[in-house]
């Protein structure tokens, strides 16, 4: 039986959360917000635009549209800088073990991240050829919640929903997952991302059987 296994970038592949917290903090001080590293745990899964919003929103400020594309644009240069530097040791642990077993067992993987930047980062990580699609954050136009990422992803394997197995770190997307009918497996900490159907902490967690089990899996 074949199966499409669909992965989150951040959080899930590699951990950026760290840059784009970076950055948007220098962003935050030039507009006299401050911003803690738990706001920026509400940043994860959410869109450029959106986070900029939320920062806005906590720190009661209003810009003009033009000051808006220019902070997002700013921010997207100094998140560039830090992901150009990023190569393999910092893939998160055993995602290539998974991502292997699943290419041995000719699964359909694809990459399904709210990320604009998502390709640039899998090829400095050096793992863009193990996926059989990647929609991101240029492909879509409703952000998680949104089911729409994982439904392109789906689409473009050629596989329908409830043959689909999400990994997913943050809330929203495991959501996105669940509405989709697809199988959701949260990977964090499991009182964050109850509505998921499965949690692990990491990929260490996850061995072949529970992937086979996946594979044989129906959604009910
Ligand atoms: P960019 P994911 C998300 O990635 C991040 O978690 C989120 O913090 C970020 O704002 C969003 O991508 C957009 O990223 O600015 O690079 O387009 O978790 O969906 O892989
Ligand atoms: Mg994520």
């Amino acid at each position: 039986m074949k199966k499409a296994f669909i992965f989150d970038l951040d959080g899930v592949i590699v951990d950026t959360a760290k840059y784009h917290f970076l950055a948007w903090q220098n962003l935050a001080k030039g507009l006299g917000i401050s911003f803690s590293s738990a706001q920026n745990e509400q940043l994860k899964g959410v869109s450029r635009i959106r986070s900029l919003e939320k920062i806005l929103e906590w720190g009661n400020t209003t810009i003009s549209e033009e000051e808006f594309t220019r902070l997002m644009h700013e921010k997207n240069e100094e998140y560039l800088e830090y992901i150009t530097k990023m190569d393999t040791s910092e893939i998160l642990p055993d995602v290539p073990r998974v991502l292997d077993y699943l290419i041995s067992q000719d699964q359909a993987i694809a990459l399904g991240s709210a990320s604009k930047n998502a390709r640039v980062i899998l090829e400095k990580v050096k793992l863009y050829d193990k996926f059989h699609a990647i929609v991101d954050g240029t492909n879509v136009s409703k952000a998680k919640p949104d089911p729409e990422v994982f439904l392109i992803g789906a689409q473009e394997l050629d596989v329908s929903p409830e043959n689909c197995i999400v990994f997913e770190d943050s809330v929203a997307g495991v959501q996105a997952a669940n509405v989709a009918n697809m199988i959701s497996i949260g990977i964090g900490d499991a009182k964050v991302l109850h509505e998921a159907d499965y949690i692990f902490n990491d990929f260490t967690e996850i061995k072949e059987e529970f992937i086979n089990n996946l594979v044989m899996a129906k959604k009910v």
